[in-house]
């Protein structure tokens, strides 16, 4: 129970829980690590067909730890913007990476705070629930950085350019009502429904036909640079190979059988 990330598995459901409660689960390298690799590890294990992320104790994630002693050391007064560099190109930009190319589904179940990259890890996920007391800060301005983990990018599109900017430049706590009457997050739930609900969710995504869950998120990506004639192209092209696999045949012949699906392709 010391791991600083815990690793369980109820049905098809794979729930990484970051567990440093009394630093607010800022990210260590060892807990960026960890976590990438448990991802990587879900990704390849056939039984997992949901993912659920969430923090122990009051915090989702504070963002970068930042006195982690591995990193820390290595700033000297010249070398601190190289050694930041080296953090996102070896920890934070992999892991965002990760998250947004996992072969299934990922939801985010912001239990409690989420700062600086843990907000934007969160906000890079398929689905983000937070319970009522949740909150969300672009930290990243207070102490002289731009919002990273995808934050600049996920922002703006999430809310558009004048809620971004107000939300990064002035770095103020955002509860989570708020965040999901903008539309940054999907739904906020009754705090002792969080777990539940998260699980309830995972479960019912990882039922479901996972390719097409998977292809949806990759064509929303790439929709969002894309005129809409060549959206109708991909959406076109993804279809077509859907429509050989094995999940639409039995999705289809089940609707017309008027009997429950069992969906399969990973
Ligand atoms: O190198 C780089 O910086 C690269 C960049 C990477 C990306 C980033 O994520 S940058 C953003 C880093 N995160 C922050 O700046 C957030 C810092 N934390 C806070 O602003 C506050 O802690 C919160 C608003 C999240 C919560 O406030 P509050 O009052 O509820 O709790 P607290 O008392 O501040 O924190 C409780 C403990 O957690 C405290 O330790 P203590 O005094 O009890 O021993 C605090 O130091 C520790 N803690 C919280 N956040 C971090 C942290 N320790 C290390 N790193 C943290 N980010």
């Amino acid at each position: 129970a010391d791991a600083a990330l815990l690793i369980s598995q109820e049905g098809a459901v794979r729930t990484l829980s970051f567990n440093r409660p009394a630093a607010l689960n800022a990210f260590t390298a060892q807990l960026l690590a960890q976590t990438r690799a448990a991802l990587d590890e879900a990704a390849e294990d056939a039984s997992v067909r949901a993912v659920v992320i969430t923090g122990t104790g009051r915090a989702f994630c504070a963002g970068q730890d930042l006195s982690d002693p591995l990193i820390k050391p290595e700033f000297g007064a010249d070398a601190r913007p190289k050694d930041i560099g080296h953090l996102l190109d070896n920890y934070y930009i992999p892991l965002a990476l990760r998250v947004r190319s996992m072969p299934v589904p990922v939801i985010a179940a912001v239990n409690g705070v989420a700062a600086g990259a843990g907000a934007n890890l969160a906000l890079g996920c398929d689905l983000v629930i937070a319970a009522e007391s949740a909150s969300f800060i672009q930290a990243f301005s207070k102490i002289g950085l731009v919002p990273d983990c995808g934050g600049t990018w996920l922002l703006t599109r999430l809310v558009g350019r004048a809620k971004a900017m107000e939300l990064a430049l002035l770095g103020d706590k955002l509860p989570a009502p708020e965040a999901a009457r903008l539309g940054l997050i999907a739904r906020v739930v009754p705090n002792e429904d969080l777990a539940a609900t998260a699980q309830a969710l995972a479960t019912r995504l990882a039922g479901m036909p996972t390719r097409a869950l998977v292809e949806t998120r990759q064509a929303f990506d790439e929709a969002l640079s894309l005129n809409f004639e060549d959206a109708l192209k991909l959406e076109a092209v993804m279809q077509s190979q859907l429509g050989f696999a094995h999940d639409y045949l039995e999705g289809a012949a089940a609707f017309l059988e008027k009997r429950t699906p069992v969906f399969k392709d990973r």
